[in-house]
């Protein structure tokens, strides 16, 4: 493992109970009077540098990072390639707007998505700035390809937290809450869910497609939209055999099958991605996070007559496909290509897995251990039951948190903690990272 990167901090995490110190207390007091308070942090620490899985904080307290800021530094931060290839962008130029007077960087990421993205056939992309605005592009383009308005989601998705992606996400409090009223004509079939349904991937999905034929119907179907994996409803992998079922179902009835891979893109299943492990062929694909080492880009990719169905100028914006963001695109491409990073994933889904499973065999309160690659989350229940249980949860982060490890839950009921490291990672930090859970769970016996 050669991409380290990031400035030189020592590859180790700060031992003993970390309060925050005092810059980080004096940055908390100023951001409660600058920020808006509706943007919650889950460490009350600030970040001072980070690199091969270890975070600074401005006090010089180290952190294990085992949540790559939710998926996005894969290949590690401020990864040497990346560094490179901003600083030589940054310097001809930050901006022209692709809109106004195109440049090639853009139309490189465009080419290569379209080559490394599932599916054989004649492919088009579109660049924009965050997951949540390459979610409604995907919807528009499935709009205007079928002439047909209604979008199907699943239970537990999420899709962002503007006003059409909040409609496509299901859980209310803290994503939607308040917010509405939402975008029409999403309906939300069922999930397979194998840890709780006890279904077959047919059988699941057998259930949501007539869910879909009789609140919706074909005929008005633009879209059908899932997660391969979902993030923040929990790391729930669907039955094998769910994926394809709705796949067909959608390609037999003139419906667009989008899949969001922003979560699950770029090496972090252990294949470039997650469409791949059931050999899904996603007429969309969307992008975002991993795609460009922590510069904001995200981007949808797909069918060229889907992407073409729009008018000209239909698409678009400000700084969609900004040429910075484009540049770390490409160097992070090539980084996950030179250092096997997709191999890389698999190695570090084999330990997480093994620990996890050795660590449910001793105690009844791990309810599930799933996920693929480095995308792997345990679910939290009353012992004996399927119960969440959200304060063990809680109570298991914070324990982590304060022994200097950046940990981060999901899931509907608030009962999954999700391991999502770097790829940089040591095995030996990732290991430690783990050692701390398990203190976590002997502590909260
Ligand atoms: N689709 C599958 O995971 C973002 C959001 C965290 P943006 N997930 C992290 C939060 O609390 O805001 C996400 C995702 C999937 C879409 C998105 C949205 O991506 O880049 O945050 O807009």
């Amino acid at each position: 493992m050669t991409i380290l990167g990031g400035p030189a901090i020592d590859q180790q995490r700060t031992s003993g109970e970390i309060a925050p110190g005092p810059n980080s207390q004096e940055w908390a007091a100023r951001k409660a009077k600058a920020v808006s308070s509706a943007i919650g942090t889950t460490m009350p620490v600030y970040t001072e540098s980070a690199g091969g899985g270890v975070l600074r904080d401005v006090d010089g307290n180290t952190f294990i990072d085992l949540g790559s800021g939710i998926a996005v530094t894969t290949i590690g931060n401020a990864a040497p390639a990346v560094v490179e290839a901003v600083k030589a962008q940054v310097e001809a130029f930050t901006h022209t707007c692709f809109m106004i007077t195109p440049y090639g960087p853009y139309v490189e990421v465009a080419e290569l998505l379209n080559r490394i993205t599932p599916g054989d056939f004649e492919k088009r992309s579109a660049l924009f700035n965050s997951g949540a605005e390459a979610v409604e592009n995907a919807i528009k383009v499935a709009r205007a390809y079928t002439k047909k308005q209604a979008v199907v989601v699943f239970d537990h998705a999420y899709h962002g937290r503007t006003n059409l992606t909040m409609a496509l996400t299901a859980k209310s409090m803290p994503y939607k809450s308040g917010f509405g009223p939402f975008a029409p004509e999403v309906y939300r079939a069922p999930l397979s869910y194998p840890y709780h349904d006890g279904l077959t991937g047919a059988e699941a999905a057998a259930k949501a497609i007539s869910v879909i034929e009789k609140q919706v119907g074909a005929e008005n179907l633009a879209a059908i939209l899932i997660e391969p994996i979902q993030g923040e409803g929990g790391f729930i992998v669907p039955a094998e055999g769910f994926l394809p079922a709705i796949v067909e179902w959608a390609n037999a009835n003139n419906v667009v099958f989008i899949a969001d891979e922003v979560q699950t893109g770029f090496a972090r299943t252990g294949a470039l991605f997650a469409s791949e492990h059931e050999g899904i062929v996603p007429d969309v694909l969307v992008t975002a996070k991993g795609i460009a080492g922590g510069l904001p880009l995200a981007a949808i990719t797909g069918r060229a007559e889907i992407l073409d169905a729009p008018q000209v100028s239909g698409l678009g914006g400000t700084y969609g496909g900004n040429p910075l963001a484009c540049a770390a695109a490409l160097a992070s491409y090539d980084t996950i290509v030179k250092e096997n990073l997709v191999e890389r994933a698999v190695e570090v889904g084999d330990i997480l897995i093994s620990r996890l499973t050795e660590l449910q065999a001793g105690d009844d309160r791990i309810g599930d251990v799933r996920g693929r690659g480095a995308m792997i989350a345990i679910e939290l229940v009353k012992p004996g039951t399927t119960e969440p249980d959200a304060e063990l949860t809680k109570a298991l982060a914070a324990y982590a948190h304060r022994h200097g490890v950046i940990m981060l839950t999901a899931g509907t009921y608030g009962n999954v903690i999700r391991f999502l490291p770097p790829l940089s990672i040591s095995d030996a930090l990732l290991n430690e990272g783990l050692d701390v859970l398990a203190e976590a769970l002997a502590a909260t016996k």
